[in-house]
């Protein structure tokens, strides 16, 4: 078999290879819901992809983890991980959600994104300003330079639909009022999340989940993985990051970010072939939660790659009993 072939099939497998990983991460996650601890719920999570992890066949570097080496004891940001493979780039955030599932609310999920090397923004743990809007929209039609107002009007222009169907999700912060107020203001509709914009911003690319357009700041890790769902499903993106101190300039410069102002777009930020994949940890519009079932769990899954553009639901259903050390510490 040629080798181009060869690496195809592996490519392939590999998606749903990956579903495995955030399976266990879910899995691991599930067992925290609503006890109020959400670093718990986040460290189960991160052990659980990390050690599922070993089992894939890829040579993965960490670009996008839960922070800098000194500060976290695994995923961290240059960790290597794999079986041995493809060399490809990993961005993972193991316990989206990290507060929602120690409250036990809507929308937690684990999810992870590969791509070709280099193919990440190497975005920094800081904010970054995020504006999204769903497929078949002209390029352009939405910009984090213009208003609040001028972009719901161009949106509802396009769509051929009024200010007031127009929805909109925002991350309920208080730093997002003056955003609200200008969407109120014009009569447009809101869905203000909790925590969760991965999901937020994937919900403009999902017709079923009446989201018309995502603005507001939110992690930039969580963008970068928006963006690799994106490049698989469609919808643009526009990503600014935001720093509150010279040091999380100067380290966002070190890590390759050299112009502070740049608006990022869904190819900036995922590039060449990209992978992306979620499990619920609890249930929301994207995904239903982890599920326990009285011998193991249910676990509902999404992977897609951005070469086909297939988007799969996957509902595992995990036997403890046969495999009670994939899922447990
Ligand atoms: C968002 C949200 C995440 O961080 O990115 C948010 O999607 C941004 O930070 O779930 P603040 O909470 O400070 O607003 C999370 O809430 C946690 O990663
Ligand atoms: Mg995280
Ligand atoms: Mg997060």
């Amino acid at each position: 078999m040629a080798d181009a072939a060869i690496s195809k099939l592996v490519d392939r497998n590999l998606a749903l290879e990956l579903v495995r990983v955030t399976e266990a991460a879910a899995i691991a996650a599930a067992r925290w819901i609503g006890r109020g601890d959400k670093n718990a719920a986040d460290g189960a999570a991160v052990d659980a992809m990390r050690r599922a992890f070993d089992s894939v066949a890829i040579t993965g570097t960490v670009v996008i983890g839960e922070g800098e080496m000194d500060e976290a004891p695994m995923l961290y940001i240059g960790e290597k991980i794999g079986l041995g493979g493809p060399v490809v780039d990993i961005a993972v955030d193991p316990l989206e959600g990290t507060s929602i599932t120690a409250k036990g609310g809507p929308n937690a999920m684990a999810t992870l994104a590969l791509a070709e090397e280099g193919g990440f923004l190497h975005a920094p743990d800081v904010y970054m300003d995020k504006i999204a809007v769903g497929p078949g929209l002209p390029a352009g039609i939405v910009d984090l330079d213009a208003s609040v107002e001028e972009n719901l009007r161009e949106l509802a222009r396009a769509k051929k639909c009024e200010l007031s169907d127009l929805m909109v999700c925002t991350l309920d912060r208080d730093r997002h009022k003056a955003i609200i107020k200008a969407c109120r203001a014009v009569g447009a509709r809101i869905t203000l999340i909790p925590d969760g914009d991965v999901a937020g911003v994937i919900a403009v690319s999902q017709p079923e989940a009446g989201i018309d357009i995502y603005l507001g700041s939110g992690g930039a890790p969580e963008g970068v993985l928006a963006a690799a769902a994106l490049r698989c499903i469609g919808g643009q993106l526009q990503g600014r990051l935001l720093f509150e101190n010279e040091e999380q300039a100067a380290r966002a410069k070190e890590m390759g970010a050299t112009d502070p102002n740049r608006k990022y777009t869904v190819e900036d930020m995922a590039r060449g072939e990209v992978m992306f994949a979620a499990t619920g940890v609890t249930t929301g519009p994207m995904l239903r939660g982890v599920h326990r079932t009285y011998s193991g769990a249910i676990t509902h899954s999404m992977v897609m790659r951005s070469k086909s553009g297939t988007v799969r639901y996957v509902e595992g259903h995990h036997n403890f009993e046969r495999k009670p050390l994939a899922f447990r510490s």
